[in-house]
């Protein structure tokens, strides 16, 4: 075992210090060790084990899928568009090629994850007491979380008096929005390394948690509120819990039209359907599945007209959890929807362009301009000048581009002062809210009139430091801003002067959630 030491002069690291210090001595030796570079530098975020924590899983498994990507090429100079960095000033190549050597040696096994194991998992809290009111005076429907990612808590704040109520812990890096039940009593939040947790906000106490997966990617809640699913990466499938007490309802094995296995790219509910919306992440195929017994997402008017296809879609499958696969072109990275739930707005990670696939017929209908990897997991919907748009910011441009989901044209295309992460706007409100998340104009917010769309004003609330996210109180009055640092904050806003109200100290918050806005699927609210 290679002792862990940091070179003072260098800055460099364990093994790296090791095999400079044999190579200076002239001594000889096996080379970079990439198991111990591993455990040094990369397990903090990708698990001891390999399978997954802040970032995914680094196994054979998932690195085939890397499509082209030089392994070496990422760990020297990280990833565009993640948390992932480059470690070219702190490794030597032949330390890298050690470690790249290591993500690809199999492990000696993957555990399957099985609904038996999953079960093991699950912990109801012993001294939890279900409170028969709310134990708070505020408005139960005006509470806002505030996942606060500096140290694994989420903060649950009043919406009217922005006091914090409970602050409580969680598991290990959530990602992804909270889903709340359909009541706005229950909240469920998903961490990267597949844990669920349920947390009752009128007894501001956590009620169980259960380990969904592996490496997980979000979670969704049926419209009914009785179930929850869970999009994974690792192990290759999707978890359907009850959202009652946690329990394994069923584990779908995520396998394509041809055979082959797949991660998730992710998984929404569509409420008008009473159905989960998922896309595969490694296969050109979306699947629905229905949650109520009589197959809900199948038995209304478009499954008369397009009886044949259904059918044949379906196969044998019916009832409770039944899946319909929908054929695309290309697997789908990121999605978003319009409000009605019959169209699918999608783009690959790799692409330029964004497609529309209309969930009533099962097909692709439309293209969409879409270069600099769109987000359409941040887009947002609204009416601008009596038309109905949806507008996405793009990872890697300083733009956004607003579409016509009438007749999929490119309304406009706003230029922002760098790539943005998130937007939000909320139907009391003329704004629509952009960040700024990457480049020197992090610190940025931009502010943009829903109708003519040109930015009317940009902020500058913490500068040199990360501003990101917003979301609105439940009647729009105040807009939530996060300053994304470890000695970070909250800044309410005014939502209509745009002036600061107040700035509530915070441990590197991300997403914030109202739980009114999210129930009744307020207008400029991602997902
Ligand atoms: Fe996210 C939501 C995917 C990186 C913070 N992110 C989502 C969702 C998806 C997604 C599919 C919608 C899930 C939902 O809410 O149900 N995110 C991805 C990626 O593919 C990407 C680019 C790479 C990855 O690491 O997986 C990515 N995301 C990040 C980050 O680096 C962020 C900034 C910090 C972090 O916590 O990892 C980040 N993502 C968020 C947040 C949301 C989110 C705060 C919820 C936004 C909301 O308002 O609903």
């Amino acid at each position: 075992m290679i002792p862990r030491i940091v070179s003072s002069k260098t800055g460099l690291r364990g093994p790296a210090v090791i095999a400079t210090i044999l190579a200076l001595a002239g001594t000889a030796h096996a080379g970079p060790d990439g198991a111990e570079i591993y455990r040094d530098l990369c397990a903090s975020c990708h698990g001891e084990a390999r399978l997954g924590g802040i970032g995914p899983a680094l196994i054979p498994e998932s690195l085939t899928r890397l499509r082209g990507e030089n392994l070496d090429d990422i760990v020297a100079h990280g990833r565009p568009a993640t948390q992932m960095p480059g470690f070219a000033g702190t490794l030597g190549s032949a330390d890298i090629t050690a470690v790249a050597a290591y993500l690809r040696t199999p492990l000696p096994g993957i555990p399957t994850w099985d609904a038996a194991e999953i079960e093991a998992t699950r912990a109801l809290s012993p001294e939890y007491t279900p409170a028969a009111a709310p134990v708070f005076k505020g408005d139960p429907m005006n509470i806002t979380l505030v996942v606060e990612t500096g140290d694994h808590h989420v903060s649950v704040l009043d919406g009217d008096t922005f006091e914090v109520l409970d602050r409580f812990a969680t598991p290990f890096a959530v990602h992804g929005g909270p889903k709340f039940s359909p009541d706005g009593r229950y909240v469920f939040v998903m961490s990267r390394d597949g844990w669920v947790q349920k947390y009752d906000i009128w007894s501001l106490q956590e009620v169980g948690r259960v380990r969904a997966g592996i490496n997980s990617r979000n979670i969704a809640m049926s419209a009914d509120g009785k179930w929850l699913a869970v999009a994974n990466y690792l192990p290759h499938s999707v978890t359907i819990l009850s959202a009652d007490d946690l329990s394994v309802a069923h584990v779908r094995r995520v396998i394509d039209a041809d055979g082959r296995e797949s991660r998730v790219s992710a998984v929404y509910q569509a409420p008008q359907r009473e159905s989960f919306i998922l896309a595969l992440k490694d296969s050109p195929e979306i699947w629905e599945i229905g949650t109520t017994p009589d197959a809900g997402p199948f038995h209304d008017g478009f499954v008369h007209s397009h009886e044949k296809d259904m059918k044949e879609a379906l196969g044998a499958e019916q009832g409770l959890f039944a899946r319909r696969r929908i054929k695309v072109a290309e697997p789908l990275d990121d999605f978003f929807f319009t409000p009605d739930y019959r169209h699918l707005i999608g783009a690959s990670r790799s692409g330029d362009k964004g497609v529309v696939v209309n969930l009533d017929v099962g097909r692709e209908i439309a293209d969409l301009p879409l270069p600099g990897m769109p987000h359409l997991g941040s887009g947002i919907s609204w009416t601008s000048q009596g038309r109905e748009v949806m507008a996405t910011p793009h990872l890697k441009e300083g733009r956004l581009s607003v579409i016509d989901t009438s007749d999929w044209s490119v309304v406009k295309t706003i230029e922002t002062m760098g790539p943005g992460f998130f937007l939000r706007s909320h139907e009391n409100s003329p704004y629509v809210w952009a960040d700024v998340f990457f480049g020197p104009h992090r610190d940025k917010m931009h502010v943009i009139d829903k109708n003519t769309l040109e930015i009317v004003r940009t902020l500058d609330p913490a500068p040199g430091k990360t501003v990101a996210h917003i979301e609105f109180t439940r009647d729009g009055r105040h807009a939530l801003v996060s300053i994304w640092e470890d000695d970070g904050a909250v800044i309410v806003y005014d939502a209509r002067t745009l002036e600061e109200v107040r700035r509530l100290p915070m441990r590197k918050p991300s997403g914030k959630y109202n739980v009114w806005n999210k129930i009744t699927f307020s207008d400029g609210t991602s997902h």
